[in-house]
């Protein structure tokens, strides 16, 4: 491998030579031959003046002009992604700059290109750079003006950012029209989209009374499925007024859903780019997490406009600074639509699953990471989900009032610019009056920090102490950690189950701040071994520790299976009910795939009876046993989960041991799950009564995973039920659910019944592309062992194809990344699999071939056989000339030698 990858560090960071105060484009559109015209306003930013130095990327330079007069070849060079002009004037000058693009051949989707015949653009990270010749760095913020040139009939619909100043007719049967955006921004948020598309309209008002036009467009074809998504972006404005005090600023606020896009959306000023995945609705098509997924990722893109355009990144190690900050306020803006406590276990869920091992493996960076050569490989868990964990962690030790306090003055200080991680950390430590220093460490430090809890009661003194050491594994290139400054959140339950009021040593009574104690407390860990010591408990608590997971951590402490049980069904803390089960059958799992004949024992399948007895009969009137809730209590950790859990990862293992568990609560506790079945089943369900509320998808949520355990030990009944299920349904959630169960369940008892639904399925929704993604899904993530034979004849079906990013996601990536028994195969079949469509992939589209990689990057983890399977194909692909930087990063990364 020759090719030079160049590495970019946070420490050479250097402000930008030359700002550039406003761009004028005009982007004449042509699938082949797109002609882009731009004039820059340019003005030198430090004193040393220097040479102007321009990204372009991919495209064809036509002129380069200063100050209307065109530059020779020997003016400028032009290469290696970069137009340099070594002379530029003094004083501020104009540079124009004429390309030419093709947008029908961009199939890396990055920049502007087609998708489904109309135009539209991704410019974040580096895409800007293929349109045209520019600074395009964050830091550099103007104010942009754009004329969108098209074919009237082809392209009846031009957009750009900001708002519409001018349009107009040309002779030649083209249309033009011009959009003015006042607020700076870099480029990475520029957008344009043209094309035969319908708007659904709505309006909303502001606080202050000034009235924005909400448009979502889409293909007429669509028009029908846009209710849900115009609601959520309503919600969301409210919610960031009320909230964070957050007001939209333009007249317009425009989202376009396209069918090919790199991920789920793209928060462009003014103008949103959508995944369609995360606008179209119906309850026939969409799942309720599909429902819930449209209404948070409405919402996140909302909010960025403050949180991302507003204020920027100063750079793109700073990209934490708006992901972690937006993620967590669609998280709060999700949690308050629905059930909190179900919520922070989605988001935990996510966190453990995916940025835990991602931590733990050769890919691990800090949140703010030191270096990258592919920007778009540092779109990650961590700087999503821990990042957005470090934001609550802040507000966990500033509080409501003054984590307001704090984002208010954020806001205020840093409007229209371009900022740091530790500038927004400076608002929170000024607004909080604390010192965070020690805090910081989280944002430079990588690695999952542990956290071992020993306890002792004296019962002579009545004394509780809790002992709490912290230590970070190593990650690559960072081998000595420092302890971090942790906000862990505790409570104590006597006997009965009941909160104990906590008093720390010291602490007279009379200065508890409410009268009733304190339930839970904030403890905060700075050294590398903490004691705390609880007065006046007349017997030896239980301890909730970490409760609502007040920090990103592992947390060891020896709990009994008894006091586990106990937690499950007394902790006041809902998160804290949900980790206890989690743990519980996460002990029992890991044992099960040591010992293969070992039985589940009583008392675990007691607590599943339990659990289910105190199913609500009427969800909508109890709060206390929430079926959402429930349905996450019962649900078993994930493959994936387990597997992290391991420092060897037995696949067919940890498969059977929870096809056991499953199959056993299944046969076991068949009446107590039939008798909560037929109790959520909702008989108006299949009266096209669809209830849409979080009361009613918690109910959905319930009985679905309760006939996944039926269909765990079918009979002929379950069988029947499942079908029932599958045939009368009137919503995508029901009937994607029993199809799951009936081709998961064995031949002998359930005959053709799986494969008969599923072709009912296609030939239903054959035409609905967002639902036929399901169709590929499913079978790709099957456990039969046929699945990669079936995988790589789905390749061929006229329906599949590489260009299309949902439907490699949906076949190739549920294949690799959501089916660790068939994809980790002994024989390594699935590795070469999957490294012969990375290849495929990667000329055409290079993100998405480096984020399919994923699942092979810990080969480490597997036993030597498989190691070495999956470091074949790692080096097989890092052997091809021509690799992406996407791609190469990955790989060598993976392959390299510091592991921790
Ligand atoms: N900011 C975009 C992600 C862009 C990814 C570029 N590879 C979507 C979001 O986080 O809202
Ligand atoms: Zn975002």
């Amino acid at each position: 491998m020759t090719a030079q990858k160049k590495e970019t560090f946070l420490k050479e960071y250097t402000p930008p030579a030359y700002l550039v105060d406003r761009i004028d484009l005009r982007v004449e559109l042509d699938p082949r031959a797109t002609l882009v015209q731009s004039r820059l306003q340019c003005r030198a930013n430090t004193a040393a003046g220097g040479p102007l130095v321009l990204d372009g990327e991919r495209l064809q330079l036509l002129r380069v002009a200063i100050d209307g007069v065109d530059l020779g070849p020997e003016d400028y060079t032009f290469g290696n992604g970069q137009l340099v002009i070594p002379h530029p004037p003094a004083a501020p000058f104009e540079v124009a700059i004429h390309t030419r693009i093709d947008p029908e051949g961009n199939t890396a989707l990055e920049g502007l290109y087609r998708s489904s015949g109309n135009y539209c653009t991704q410019c974040e990270a580096e895409g800007f750079r293929t349109i045209t010749c520019f600074p395009d760095r964050p830091d550099v913020m103007s104010v942009f003006t754009t004329t969108v040139v098209g074919d009237r009939t082809a392209c009846p619909v031009l957009l750009a950012n900001g708002n519409c100043i001018d349009r107009g007719d040309l002779p030649d049967g083209r249309h033009w029209a011009t959009w003015h955006d006042p607020f700076p921004k870099p480029s990475y948020l520029f957008a344009l989209v043209a094309g035969d598309l319908v708007c659904l309209t709505d309006t909303f008002t502001t606080r202050s009374g000034r009235s924005i036009d909400l448009r979502i467009y889409i293909e007429p074809r669509n028009r029908d499925k846009c209710d849900h998504a115009m609601r959520a972006l309503k919600k969301a404005m409210r919610w960031d007024e009320e909230r964070f005090g957050r007001e939209y600023d333009l007249d317009t606020y425009m989202i376009v859903a396209v069918d090919d896009f790199n991920m789920g959306a793209m928060e462009n000023k003014g103008l949103n780019v959508f995944n369609s995945k995360y606008v179209l609705a119906l309850p026939e098509t969409a799942t309720d997490t599909d429902y819930e997924g449209i209404e948070a990722v409405i919402a996140h893109e909302y909010f960025h406009n403050w949180t991302g355009n507003r204020i920027t990144c100063r750079d793109w190690f700073q990209l934490s600074l708006k992901e972690g900050f937006t993620v967590y306020r669609d998280q709060e803006f999700s949690a308050d639509q629905g059930s909190r406590g179900v919520k922070r276990i989605e988001d935990v869920r996510l966190l453990r699953s995916r940025q835990f091992p991602e931590d733990a493996g050769p890919m691990a960076h800090p949140v703010r990471p030191d270096s990258y050569i592919e920007i778009n490989n540092f779109y990650t868990a961590t700087v999503y989900e821990k990042g957005a964990e470090l934001v609550r962690m802040q507000a966990g030790l500033l509080g409501p009032e003054r984590f307001r306090k704090g984002t208010d003055l954020y806001f205020e200080r840093f409007d229209g610019q371009a900022v740091t991680t530790d500038d927004f950390v400076a608002c929170m430590e000024q607004a909080g009056g604390l010192d965070l220093t020690q805090f910081r460490r989280w944002y430079a430090q990588a690695g999952t920090p542990v956290l071992e809890c020993a306890d002792h009661y004296d019962a002579d003194a009545g004394t509780y102490t809790l002992e709490i050491r912290q230590h970070t594994p190593a990650t690559p290139g960072q081998a000595d950690k420092q302890p971090l400054h942790i906000p862990f959140a505790v409570g104590l339950l006597d006997a009965q189950g009941r909160d104990l009021p906590l008093r720390l040593a010291g602490e007279s009574a009379a200065s508890e701040p409410t009268a009733a104690g304190v339930c839970t407390r904030m403890l905060e860990l700075r050294a590398p071994v903490e004691r705390f010591t609880f007065v006046g408990l007349a017997a030896r608590p239980v301890p909730s520790l970490l409760r609502g997971f007040s920090a990103p951590v592992r947390l060891r402490y020896p709990y009994s299976d008894a006091d586990l049980t106990f937690l499950m069904a007394h902790d006041s803390d809902g998160f804290n009910r949900w980790d206890a089960a989690q743990t519980l059958a996460q002990r029992l799992l890991l044992r099960m795939v040591e010992e293969e004949a070992l039985s589940v024992p009583d008392s675990f399948v007691e607590a599943f009876r339990q659990a289910l007895k105190e199913a609500p009969v009427d969800a909508s009137a109890d709060t206390q046993a929430d079926p959402a809730l429930l349905a996450e209590v019962l649900t078993l950790p994930s493959e994936g989960y387990l597997a992290d859990q391991m420092d060897c990862v037995d696949v067919d293992g940890i498969h059977r041991a929870r096809e056991t568990l499953a199959a056993t609560l299944g046969a076991l506790l068949r009446e107590d799950l039939l008798a909560v079945y037929e109790r959520h089943w909702q008989p108006g369900a299949e009266a096209g009564d669809y209830d849409l509320s979080p009361a009613a998808a918690g109910r959905r949520a319930l009985r679905n995973c309760v006939l996944g355990y039926l269909g765990q030990a079918p009979d002929a009944g379950i069988v029947a039920l499942a079908q029932r299920q599958f045939d009368t349904a009137n919503n995508m959630t029901d009937v994607i659910a029993a199809l799951r169960v009936l081709l998961e369940m064995p031949v002998d008892v359930a005959g053709d019944a799986g494969e008969r639904a599923l072709a009912a399925f296609y030939r239903r929704w054959s035409q609905e592309q967002l639902v036929l993604d399901k169709w590929f899904a499913l079978q790709a993530q099957s456990s039969r062992p046929d699945t990669l034979a079936r995988v790589k004849g789905l390749m061929k079906h006229p329906q599949f194809s590489l260009a299309n990013p949902n439907r490699v996601r949906a076949l190739i990536g549920a294949f690799a990344s959501g089916n660790p028994l068939r994809f980790h195969a002994e024989d390594g079949a699935g590795y070469g699999f999957l490294a012969d469509r990375i290849l495929e992939l990667d000329p055409l589209n290079p993100q998405i071939a480096a984020r399919l990689l994923h699942p092979m990057t810990r080969w480490r983890r597997y036993d030597p056989g498989r190691q070495a399977l999956m470091q074949r194909q790692l080096e097989r692909i890092l052997e091809v000339d021509g690799l992406s930087s996407d791609v190469y990063e990955v790989v060598s990364r993976s392959l390299g030698k510091d592991e921790g």
